[in-house]
């Protein structure tokens, strides 16, 4: 098992739409345990594999808290099938995004057909923290990042931040 680098805003790699995974093949289970190494280390809540640069329709969530028992779920081309007319709002941050946080209103209950590690067809309907993360993870899959649901004047100071901090690393 690796822990893999994370890849931080603005690389392009960010807005790539991940591809469906046809079969889950041994480098697909590899991934998924590279991938929980990588995200408990962070530590986040989730990861999807885009953001070690793998553009294949792969995430991992864990939301319990660090004094709980771990609850590792590992989604093979989730999809949400139906999401509820309620909104709610939580204080997103990501992992491509270090440090910046700011409320995102989205459906406050989700249901997500996914493919599980073992290749077997999945279903779960969650709501609260799990919803919001299967949704944050869904929306890495299509090139999406949570910056996208917050005012384009916040979204761009914080594009334009990480744009100057990651020139000042190439010029060092
Ligand atoms: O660790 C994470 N925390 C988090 C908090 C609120 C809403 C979504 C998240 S996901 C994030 C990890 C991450 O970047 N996943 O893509
Ligand atoms: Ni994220």
């Amino acid at each position: 098992m690796t822990i893999r680098p994370i890849i931080i805003l603005p690389d392009p790699k960010l807005r790539l739409v991940s591809e469906t995974v046809p079969k889950v093949t041994p480098e697909i289970r590899a991934l998924i345990d590279d991938m929980f190494a990588t995200m408990y280390d962070a530590p986040g809540i989730g990861l999807a594999a885009i953001q070690v640069g793998v553009p294949q329709r792969v995430v991992t969530i864990d939301v319990a808290k660090a004094e709980e028992p771990k609850t590792p779920i590992a989604l093979i081309n989730p999809e949400i099938v139906w999401s509820s007319p309620e909104l709610s709002v939580y204080e997103e941050g990501c992992l491509s995004i270090p440090e910046y946080y700011e409320e995102v209103e989205r459906p406050a209950k989700v249901r997500v057909r996914f493919t599980d590690r073992e290749g077997a067809a999945c279903e779960i309907e969650a709501d609260g923290l799990l919803a919001t993360c299967l949704q944050h993870e869904i929306d890495h899959l299509h090139g999406k990042l949570f910056i996208d649901h917050i005012s384009k004047l916040k979204r761009d100071r914080v594009v334009k931040k990480f744009a100057k901090a990651a020139k000042r690393e190439h010029e060092l």
